[in-house]
């Protein structure tokens, strides 16, 4: 029989509002207005915070504005400094904002810290490349002349964040944008406000310290936006911010990205994602076990990076998928502040609904369905669900689309070349792994002719990536990167310099051009 956990608080309020206390947030920017913040453990409303208006939020764009035109002139290593300070104070914090991010999205307690960590680790990043910002200098085709690129800050760079990594993504994109010499305005996603608001509170601690080390930040450099979806628009329409970064859905994407080069502004869009995983002969089946299982279940299948996808070979098929559905069947189930819980709740009954569909559909397509029902911990307002593993005849109907829930479709496959033609047909292109022991598929597999994503991996499921590499896909996923490796590029606008050190005009190409 499934272990459940079983141990739900009745009620996490108090915990919730002596967190934000911790953390330093006031208390009128979470009671008496009108956008409902929710704990998706117990269904609970756990406060209610003012929405911003239209003309505030446009003042804080503009203030945004102002901001830049001063923090770009400080030298970027003191930006850097800020950055510091702000992942000190996610250091000192890290055990309340994880513990908030749980009680808000229903991550485990280790998932929750692990997001908080993953905000430490791109601030860490952050300073060190607060003294780079590499340019080139390159062989010019004249005497006396010297080329060079330099990078310079770009102005104020918006944010839209998903539920799923509340505050995770706003510090991949806040902590680049403001060693690059930016301001960043943030909409956060409207069911996890009050995590905005902490990471807001600990932007200001950071930001105090600055200021009593003699470098006080320009007023409005940092803001959040609590509000709904036409205060997202104003910020993707808005003249004075020209680079945007969307983490959401492909329709979030399809709407965002056309109002944004329409008016030639910058995007970077974190979109869908229908990750797969191949299964070879060869594989470490203990390994692939744990890393399947992670990737598949984990944020109970809600993060874009989340395993959706399984391939297995023919030979391998017997040995490892009813060990697969073992786990599946004995996972822990519950409360997520409870120790030893695997999975937590689905965010809300808009995603337990969606989950419904897609088993639903995946049932009329052919496919056998394990688990996938509501776990029931007499909590109406809470959606836990046990994870599903759909054995499906082929890769149709539901497989194609990305559901944000714990479904994992199986397929058998025999041959390489054909699974790794099935492994890129889909919309989406974020993230992807293999599991071999065997070079030659390990490489084929990373090759130009094997994942087409924007993360392949070897022996690891596709989710939980490192900030170091850039983060992002293709396809639908949208082609933006954000994180490590050059992904600063991005928060920054490129001049091309030429310099006549000598006495004389030669002109490029060899034109004449004597008066
Ligand atoms: C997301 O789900 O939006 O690679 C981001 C991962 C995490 C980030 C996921 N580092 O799974």
């Amino acid at each position: 029989a499934p272990l459940r956990n079983s141990a739900v608080p009745l009620s996490v309020t108090a915990d919730t509002i002596a967190l934000l206390d911790q953390i330093g947030v006031r208390p009128e920017l979470y009671t008496g207005g009108s956008l409902p913040a929710r704990s998706p453990i117990t269904g609970e409303t756990l406060a209610a915070v003012p929405a911003i208006g239209t003309e505030e939020a446009l003042a804080r764009i503009e203030a945004a504005h102002r901001a830049f035109r001063t923090w770009r002139n400080v030298p970027a290593p003191r930006r850097g400094e800020f950055v510091r300070l702000l992942g000190e104070e996610l250091r000192a914090h890290k055990a309340a904002l994880g513990r908030l991010i749980s009680i808000e999205v229903g991550k485990t307690a280790s998932e929750g810290l692990g997001e908080v960590q993953e905000m430490i680790d791109i601030c860490d990043f952050a300073v060190g490349l607060s003294r780079q910002l590499y340019g080139l200098t390159i062989a010019t085709e004249r005497g006396d002349h010297r080329m060079m690129e330099t990078w310079h800050p770009l102005g104020v760079a918006g944010v839209i964040s998903a539920f799923n990594f509340p505050a995770a993504v706003w510090s991949w994109n806040a902590a680049l944008a403001l060693v690059c010499g930016n301001a960043v305005v943030w909409k956060p996603s409207e069911k996890t406000l009050l995590v905005a608001l902490a990471t807001q509170a600990l932007v200001e601690r950071a930001l105090a310290r600055f200021a009593a080390e003699g470098d006080a930040a320009p007023e409005g450099l940092i803001s959040v936006l609590a509000g709904d979806r036409s205060i997202g628009e104003l910020l993707v329409d808005h003249p004075k911010v020209p680079l945007v970064s969307a983490t959401g859905s492909t329709a979030m994407g399809r709407a965002v990205g056309p109002r944004l080069s329409q008016r030639f502004a910058r995007s970077i869009l974190e979109l869908g994602g229908n990750n797969a995983a191949i299964v070879c002969p060869s594989a470490d089946l203990d390994l692939t076990l744990r890393g399947v299982a992670f990737a598949a279940m984990g944020t109970a299948g809600q993060r874009c990076t989340s395993l959706r996808r399984l391939f297995v070979h023919d030979s391998v098929y017997e040995a490892l998928v009813p060990r697969l559905k073992r786990a599946y069947a004995s996972v822990s189930i519950g409360s997520p502040l409870e120790a030893g819980t695997l999975i937590g709740p689905l965010i809300d009954e808009a995603a337990f609904k969606a989950m419904q569909k897609a088993l639903a559909a995946a049932k009329e397509a052919g496919g056998s369905v394990h688990g996938g029902g509501r776990v029931a911990l007499g909590l109406q307002d809470a959606y836990y669900v046990a994870p599903a593993l759909v054995e499906m005849p082929g890769q149709v109907g539901p497989v194609l689309e990305e559901t944000f829930a714990p479904i994992l479709y199986v397929m058998k496959y025999s041959d390489l070349d054909t699974v790794l033609e099935l492994h890129n047909d889909v919309p989406q292109g974020l993230s992807s792994s293999i599991f071999t022991n065997d070079l030659r598929e390990a490489e084929t597999f990373l090759s130009a002719r094997g994942s087409d994503c924007g993360i392949a991996n070897v022996n690891i499921g596709p989710s939980g990536a490192e900030i170091g590499g850039a983060f992002g896909g293709e396809k639908e996923t949208g082609g933006g990167r954000e994180s490590g490796s050059d992904a600063w590029k991005a928060y920054m606008r490129r001049a091309t310099n030429t310099i006549n050190y000598g006495r004389t005009l030669p002109l490029a190409q060899g034109v004449k051009f004597d008066v």
